[in-house]
C-alpha cells in the first residue's frame, strides 16, 4: 500500500484527491491545520466512515509555515507520494496580506522540500500545486510549458518561488519533485470567494428570493475554466510519469466571468441584457422562462425533496448584476488559456468537463443547496 502526504486536504482539491487516491488503494496522512470552527466539512463524508478513519485515512495537525512539524511529520510517515496543495490561494486577498502569502505558498514549498533533504527521503515524489498565474500579463497565447512567466499579483510571484525552488532542487539534489501548472478548476465544493462559485450561489438564492443582486468586479476578465476532480486525477499522474517534469494542464478554452454570468442565469431561466459602462455597468433581467424554472422546480421537488420554490419578485427589468470596483485587483490577469497538448502526449490527460457542463453541475448543485435548507 502506497502512502501519501496531502497538504490542504480540507481544500477543494485536496478532498477530491483523497477520494481519488483512496480508490486507487492509498494510506492517506492529510495535514490539516487548527481552526476555531470545523473546517473539515468537504472531507467529513470521508472522516465520518469508520472503516476509513485511522485506518486510510489519518489526520494530523500541521501548518506550512512550521519547520519542525513538518520533519516530524516526514520521519514518523514515511511517504511515498507528496501533494503539497496547502496554500494562502486567493489572489486578490494576497495583496492584501502579502507577507503571509509569500510565507506559506513560497517558503513552505522550500520548508518541505529541505525537510526531505534533512529525513533524508530518497525515493519520495513529491507534486507542487502551480498555477496558470504564473504567465499574468501573458507573453504567448495559449499559454504551455514553454511560455515565459510574467506573475501579476504577490500570490503569483509567491507561486514562482514554489516553481522554481521545485525546479531548482530536482537539478541540485535528484529530487523527483513536479509542477502542475493548473489552470482554473472549479466545482460544487469551490470555494465561495472564488468567482464561479459566488456566482452560482448567489444566482440559486436570487432565484429563491433569499439576495437580491450579484455584485461582481472584472466582467471582462477571461478564463480557461475546468472540472476540478479531472485535474486531480492529472496531479496523480504527473507523479507516475517515469520522469519528474513539469505539465500544463487546461481546456483549452477560454470565456469570460460575464459569459459565465449569463450562462448561470440562463440556466435558470433568465437572459440579461447589459445597461451603462464600467463601474456602473448593471446586468437587467431581460426575458424570464417561467416554463423552465417551473420544470427545474417540479423536477427538484421530486428529485431532491426541494421546500423552496422561485421567488415571485423577479420581473423583467429588475437589475440582478451590478459591478463593484472593491472587487478591482490592482494589478489584473486579463487572459488566460493553456495549452495542455504535453500532458495529453506524454500522460495521456485531457479535460473531459467543458464550460457549459460545468456551468450546469455548479448551477445544480447551489440550487438543490439553496432550494433545499432555504439559505
Ligand atoms: P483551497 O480550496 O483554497 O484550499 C487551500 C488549502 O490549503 C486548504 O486546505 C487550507 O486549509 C490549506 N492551507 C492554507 N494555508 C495553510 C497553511 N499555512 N498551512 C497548511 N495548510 C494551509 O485551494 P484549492 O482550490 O483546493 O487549490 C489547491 C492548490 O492548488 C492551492 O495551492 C492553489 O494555490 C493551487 N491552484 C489552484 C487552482 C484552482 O483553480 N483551484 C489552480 C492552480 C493552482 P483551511 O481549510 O484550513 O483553510
Ligand atoms: O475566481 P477568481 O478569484 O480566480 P483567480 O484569480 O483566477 O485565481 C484562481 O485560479 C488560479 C489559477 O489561474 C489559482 F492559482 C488561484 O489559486 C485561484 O484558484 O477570479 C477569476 C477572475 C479574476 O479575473 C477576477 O478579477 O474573476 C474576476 N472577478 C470578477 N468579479 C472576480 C469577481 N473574482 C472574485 N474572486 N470575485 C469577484 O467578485
Amino acid at each position: 500500500m502506497k502512502k501519501a502526504i496531502i497538504t490542504g486536504i480540507t481544500g477543494q482539491d485536496g478532498s477530491y484527491l483523497t477520494e481519488i487516491l483512496l480508490e486507487k488503494g492509498y494510506e492517506i496522512h492529510g495535514i490539516i491545520r487548527r481552526s476555531s470552527s470545523f473546517n473539515t466539512g468537504r472531507i467529513d463524508h470521508l472522516y465520518s466512515d469508520k472503516s476509513i478513519l485511522n485506518k486510510k485515512l489519518f489526520l494530523h495537525y500541521g501548518d506550512l509555515v512550521d519547520t519542525s512539524n513538518l520533519n516530524r511529520l516526514l520521519e514518523k510517515i514515511e511517504p511515498d507520494e507528496i501533494y503539497n496543495l496547502a496554500a494562502q490561494s486567493h489572489v486578490k486577498v494576497s495583496f492584501e496580506i502579502p507577507d503571509y502569502t509569500a510565507q506559506v505558498d513560497a517558503l513552505g514549498t522550500l520548508r518541505f522540500l529541505d525537510a526531505i533533504r534533512e529525513v533524508g527521503l530518497k525515493q519520495v515524489k513529491f507534486y507542487q500545486a502551480s498555477t496558470s498565474e504564473l504567465y499574468g500579463k501573458v507573453q504567448e497565447i495559449p499559454q504551455s510549458e514553454k511560455t515565459p512567466f510574467y506573475p501579476r499579483s504577490p500570490y503569483a510571484v509567491s507561486k514562482l518561488y514554489g516553481y522554481w525552488i521545485i525546479v531548482n532542487y530536482r537539478e541540485a539534489y535528484n529530487i523527483f519533485a513536479c509542477n502542475g501548472i493548473l489552470f482554473n478548476h472549479e466545482s460544487p465544493r469551490r470555494g465561495e470567494t472564488f468567482v464561479t462559485r459566488k456566482i452560482t450561489r448567489a444566482v440559486s438564492r436570487i432565484a429563491a428570493g433569499l439576495q437580491s443582486n450579484l455584485s461582481l468586479g472584472n466582467l471582462d476578465a477571461k478564463r480557461d475554466w475546468g472540472f476540478a476532480p479531472e485535474y486531480c486525477e492529472g496531479m496523480w499522474k504527473i507523479l507516475q510519469h517515469d520522469k519528474a517534469d513539469d505539465f500544463v494542464l487546461a481546456t483549452g478554452e477560454t470565456h469570460t466571468v460575464r459569459e459565465f454570468t449569463e450562462l448561470t442565469f440562463k440556466e435558470i431561466g433568465i437572459e440579461l441584457d447589459w445597461a451603462e459602462k464600467e463601474e456602473k455597468e448593471r446586468g437587467i433581467i431581460k426575458t424570464i422562462n417561467l416554463e423552465k424554472a417551473k420544470e427545474l422546480i417540479d423536477f427538484g421537488r421530486k428529485s431532491s425533496g426541494y421546500k423552496f420554490g422561485f421567488s415571485e419578485n423577479l420581473k423583467p427589468g429588475s437589475t440582478v448584476v451590478t459591478v463593484d470596483p472593491n472587487y478591482y485587483r490592482p494589478t489584473e490577469v486579463e487572459l488566460l488559456i493553456g495549452n495542455a497538448s504535453k500532458a495529453e502526449k506524454v500522460l495521456g490527460w485531457k479535460a473531459q468537463t467543458k464550460f457549459e457542463k460545468l456551468v450546469n453541475l455548479m448551477i445544480k448543485s447551489d440550487l438543490d443547496k439553496v432550494l433545499q435548507r432555504g439559505y
